[in-house]
C-alpha cells in the first residue's frame, strides 16, 4: 500500500510544492489549510496522480484539528510522515512598537496550531508503531536579527520541541526532523507585510533566494533515509545568504 503523507498550510509555499513532490512520488497526500479555493484546486491537480483528501483547517482551531484527525476515515488512518508547515511571520517591528495581536497569532500558528496537529497525529503513529514527524521550523529559531523577536521565539519553541519528541519517542521506530530554511521566496513576505507586494518583493531583489521546491526536496530525502536513520535537523540556506558580524552599538547614550 502507498504510503500517506498529511501536510499542514498546503495552499502554498512549501507546503503546496511537498504535495506536489509527495504525489509525484506515489504518496496518498492529506492537504489542509484555511484557504477553501486554494485547497481544492490542489486537489483536482493531484488527484490525476494519486489519492487526495483535502479540508480546510485552522491549525490554531484546537477542536477542530482533534476532530478532523479523530473523523479521518478508516482508510486514511494510517499516516506514515506528518508535515507540520502551517505557519506565518507577522511584521517586522522592533519589539517595543510590534504588534501584540500579531505575536498572539504567531504564537497561536507557529506553537500551538503546531502542538494540537501533533498531539492528535501521534497517538495513531505510536498505535501503528511506525512514523515521522517533520516540523517546519527555520533559521530565525537559532539566529536573532532585528524585528525577528517574537517569529524566531516560536521556531526556536519548534526547534526544542522537535528534540524532546525526539526524547519522548526513544524505543520508538518514528521519527523527527525540524527543517530549518533560510531566506526563501513564497508568499511569506507578502504575508509578514500584509499584502504589501513590493515590499514582499524587496526582500528577495538581487538576490537567489531559496524555492519552495527546495525545501520540498529536502522534506522528501530526510523521509527517504533508511528506517535506523533519524534526521534530528537540517538547515538550509541560499548561498546569497550567510551570518554578519555581531551589532555593537558605539556612542550609545548612558542611562538617565
Ligand atoms: P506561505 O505563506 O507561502 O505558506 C504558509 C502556509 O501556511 C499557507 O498554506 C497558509 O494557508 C498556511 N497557514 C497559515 N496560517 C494557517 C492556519 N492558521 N491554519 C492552517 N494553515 C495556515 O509561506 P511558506 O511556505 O514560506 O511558509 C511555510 C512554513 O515555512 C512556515 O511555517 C514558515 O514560518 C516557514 N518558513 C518560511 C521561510 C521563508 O523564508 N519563506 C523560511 C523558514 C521557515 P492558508 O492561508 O490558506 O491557511
Ligand atoms: C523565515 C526566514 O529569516 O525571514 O523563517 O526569518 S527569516
Amino acid at each position: 500500500m502507498a504510503k500517506t503523507v498529511l501536510i499542514t498550510g498546503a495552499s502554498s509555499g512549501f507546503g503546496e510544492a511537498c504535495a506536489h513532490h509527495f504525489a509525484a512520488a506515489g504518496w496518498r497526500i492529506i492537504i489542509c489549510a484555511r484557504r477553501k479555493p486554494r485547497i481544492e484546486a490542489l486537489a483536482k491537480k493531484l488527484s490525476a496522480q494519486t489519492d487526495v483528501l483535502a479540508e480546510v483547517l485552522d491549525v490554531t482551531q484546537r477542536q477542530a484539528v482533534a476532530q478532523f484527525v479523530e473523523q479521518l476515515p478508516n482508510d486514511w488512518r494510517s499516516i506514515d510522515v506528518l508535515v507540520n508547515n502551517a505557519g506565518l511571520a507577522l511584521g517586522l517591528d522592533p519589539a517595543q512598537q510590534a504588534n501584540l495581536d500579531d505575536w498572539d497569532t504567531m504564537v497561536d500558528t507557529n506553537i500551538k496550531g503546531l502542538n494540537y496537529m501533533t498531539r492528535a497525529v501521534l497517538p495513531l503513529m505510536v498505535t501503528q508503531n511506525r512514523g515521522h514527524i517533520i516540523n517546519i521550523g527555520s533559521i530565525a529559531g537559532s539566529y536573532a536579527y532585528p524585528g525577528g523577536n517574537a517569529y524566531g521565539a516560536t521556531k526556536a519553541y519548534v526547534q526544542q520541541f522537535s528534540r524532546n519528541l525526539r526524547a519522548d519517542l526513544i524505543g520508538r521506530p518514528i521519527r523527527v526532523t525540524n527543517v530549518e530554511p533560510g531566506l526563501a521566496e513564497t508568499e511569506f513576505s507578502v504575508v509578514r507585510f500584509q499584502g504589501d507586494v513590493e515590499k514582499a518583493q524587496a526582500v528577495y531583489s538581487g538576490t537567489h533566494p531559496l524555492f519552495a521546491d527546495d525545501i520540498a526536496r529536502t522534506v522528501v530525502w530526510a523521509t527517504q533515509q533508511p528506517p535506523h536513520v533519524n534526521i534530528n535537523s537540517i538547515e538550509v540556506m541560499p548561498t546569497c545568504q550567510a551570518w554578519g558580524p555581531l551589532a555593537v552599538a558605539k556612542d550609545m547614550p548612558e542611562p538617565e
